[in-house]
């Protein structure tokens, strides 16, 4: 058997997304006999409520009169500096480019300047908007591309991804090849299963959609949608999550008069014991490189309807495991959205086929030694 690793994660701490896969791969990676350390501004909520062994650092720094915000950036570069010369790393993960690999970056620096033990191994993954939203942004995209440049290795979490990071940030490499990695999210599938929660035969058919109601999750065209689709019905749609837009969706789903049929959960973390019962997941973002809470319905056995954007038809699977449209086709999605809700032997042939995709494809057991794979990689590797 391979020696175990001391392995440093860096990640948001939100409720959804990168900080849902940074937080599931250090708590499988424990359970596999690693030690992990995870570092955040505060602690991500699915590792909050899980026993796992993993040691959280929460790096905030100290506020002062000349920083316009705390940097916490740099307060992360610094305990993890402050780790490594105490126990030692062998690698840092940097999830989501900004500014966690730049936080690695540093620390890695300044242990490699140390010369008194092997600096950390560095190693980014790359998560979607990092990419296509704010890294490339003029007033990121060099120290975006730099950090891509500078890293051990990099993955991303689609195939998607990956090509649009080549297209944007890999043109003009001149040190190394551009080479980055498809590592797709995993979900834990016995955490996320069908039995979750039972399904009401006799209640209303329901839509269930979770994000951070961000502008990119287009929520008020999903309210449109599902207005469209289930006029004169009693079909609701639930709504889990947080964020901007959730009050202009209250707002619209009174001005459709819809306001009786729309639940609105926030945040939870009961997320299979809401998926599992739901005839349908919803997603109609206008960006989205991969699409985790699908694949977290998918693993519950609920189909899902989503916009064919980005790398969403790499998890579902059309007129398999879900029905995709066009992210302008509001039509489209209103009947895909009443097929399911619908028919319900048809959502129920589409959401075992998801369920069985999740579990085959995504499953944290087939994806975690991925992961191991690229550090053991990076660490046999010169620099
Ligand atoms: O940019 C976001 O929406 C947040 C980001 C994150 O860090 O949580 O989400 C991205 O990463 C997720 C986890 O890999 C993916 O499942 C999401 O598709 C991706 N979001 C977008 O691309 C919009």
């Amino acid at each position: 058997m391979s020696a175990p690793l001391r392995i440093g994660i860096l990640c948001h701490p939100t409720y959804g997304g990168s900080g849902v896969v940074a937080s599931e791969l250090a708590l499988s990676l424990a359970a596999r006999g690693h030690t992990v350390h995870l570092f955040s501004h505060a602690v991500p909520p699915r590792l909050a409520r899980s026993p796992g062994p993993v040691q959280m650092h929460v790096a905030q720094g100290v506020p002062y009169p000349l920083f316009h915000a705390t940097p916490h950036d740099i307060a992360i570069a610094s305990s993890i500096l402050t780790l490594h010369r105490t126990e030692g790393l062998d690698v840092l993960h940097a999830h989501y480019a900004l500014p966690h690999a730049v936080s690695a970056y540093l620390a890695r620096s300044a242990a490699i300047a140390d010369r008194d033990k092997r600096a950390p191994r560095m190693v980014t993954t790359l998560h979607g908007t990092d990419i296509t939203l704010v890294g490339n942004d003029p007033s990121y995209a060099p120290l975006t591309q730099f950090v891509i440049e500078q890293s051990d290795a990099v993955t991303a979490v689609s195939a998607d991804l990956a090509r649009r990071t080549r297209e944007n940030f890999c043109r003009e490499f001149t040190l190394r090849p551009c080479a980055i990695e498809v590592v797709p999210n995993f979900v834990d599938v016995a955490l996320f299963h069908p039995g979750a929660a039972p399904r009401d035969v006799d209640g209303p058919p329901r839509v269930v959609h979770v994000s951070n109601f961000r502008p990119v999750k287009r929520v008020p065209w999903l309210l449109r949608a599902f207005a469209l689709a289930t006029q004169g019905t009693r079909a609701e749609l639930l709504l889990v999550g947080d964020g901007p837009d959730q009050q202009p969706v209250r707002t619209l789903a009174r001005d459709l008069g819809i306001q009786d049929r729309v639940v609105f959960l926030g945040e939870r973390d009961a997320l299979p014991e809401l998926l599992a019962p739901a005839d349908v997941f919803a997603l109609s973002s206008s960006e989205e490189s991969f699409g985790l809470s699908a694949l977290e319905a998918m693993a519950c056995g609920t189909p899902v309807v989503a916009t064919d954007v980005g790398g969403v038809r790499e998890v579902v699977e059309a007129g398999i495991t879900g029905l995709l449209c066009e992210p302008e086709d509001l039509e489209g999605f209103a009947a895909h959205l009443a097929m399911l809700l619908f028919e319900r032997d048809r959502a129920r042939a589409m959401g075992a086929a998801a369920r069985h995709a999740a579990v085959e494809r995504f499953g944290h057991e087939r994806v975690i030694p991925r992961y191991e794979a690229v550090y053991r990689r990076v660490l046999a590797t010169a620099r």
